[in-house]
């Protein structure tokens, strides 16, 4: 695939970010606007993993859209979608990466839009709507902040290091997460846990932190965000040195990424 038709890709996940997530927030704002707060909030793995119908509204959204633009190509979404690929592309679709802040409003949420050729992502977009930022990238191409390139930071020292994290549904296992972060805790500068790891993906990338390590993830909330990361020149592997996946995925800023996996080595209880 030519940059040319990356660089159109690019702008379809753009264009999908931005209007999904558009939906959610007009209809956040017209739920807060009555008074009601009625956001069709479920819960899906546990009591902590909560659905809005805004997430299927949005998956919807973005599912339909594809069905006309790009027919021939599989779909594969947070909420159900699981289409099948006719042209060997296929969309990684979280419809809102950040549902428990979109349902506080706290501001860390939003669509989620990749594309990938076989396993090779190609192109995506990560949009906030309540700061209106929408972060993009292009394999091959750099990442950017809307019409801004961005780049990651370059702290050389552990010390310096302002690291983002997340945690699982599973309250057992937000345990085992909680022991890591505070064994690594006096060795960086800080911590900070936005609750999106499309988010943190982004932040990394337009050195808001420095650093973004979580496990047990799924594919959809990292797609997007990992392609922007490492076109704005961040590195990436597993926890444990070996490729990111969203099972286990640390990607930093290249000056402290192998001090950081001795550390997370060290901490991983
Ligand atoms: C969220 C992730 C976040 C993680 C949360 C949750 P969701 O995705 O983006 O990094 O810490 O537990 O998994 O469920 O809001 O799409």
């Amino acid at each position: 695939m030519n940059d040319t038709e990356i660089a159109s890709f690019r702008r379809l996940c753009i264009s999908l970010a931005r209007e999904a997530g558009q939906l959610a927030l007009d209809g956040r704002r017209t739920e807060m606007a009555r008074g009601t707060n009625n956001l069709g909030t479920n819960t899906k793995s546990s009591a902590t993993d909560l659905v809005t119908r805004y997430d299927q509204a949005s998956e919807s959204l973005i599912r339909d859209r594809l069905s006309q633009e790009r027919p021939d190509d599989g779909v594969l979404g947070e909420e159900g979608t699981n289409i099948a690929s006719r042209s060997g592309l296929h969309w990684i679709i979280d419809p809102i990466d950040g549902t428990t802040n979109f349902v506080y409003g706290y501001p860390a949420w939003g669509p989620s839009v990749a594309v990938a050729q076989g396993d090779t992502v190609i192109a995506g977009a990560v949009h906030i709507p309540m700061t209106g930022e929408t972060f993009h990238a292009g394999l091959g191409l750099g990442a950017a902040q809307d019409d801004d390139p961005i780049s990651v930071n370059d702290p050389q020292e552990l010390s310096s290091v302002l690291i983002a994290t997340g945690f699982g549904y599973d309250a057992e296992h937000r345990g085992v997460q909680g022991r890591r972060v505070a064994s690594l805790l006096p060795s960086v500068r800080d911590v900070r846990r936005s609750g999106s790891a499309a988010y943190d993906l982004c932040s990394v990338a337009c050195g808001r932190v420095d650093a973004y390590f979580e496990d047990r993830l799924n594919v959809w909330d990292i797609a997007a965000g990992l392609l922007i990361a490492l076109e704005a020149g961040a590195v990436a592997n597993s926890l444990d040195g070996g490729p990111p996946s969203a099972e286990s995925i640390l990607v930093s800023t290249p000056g402290v990424h192998a001090s950081l996996l001795r550390l997370l080595a060290e901490t991983n209880h």
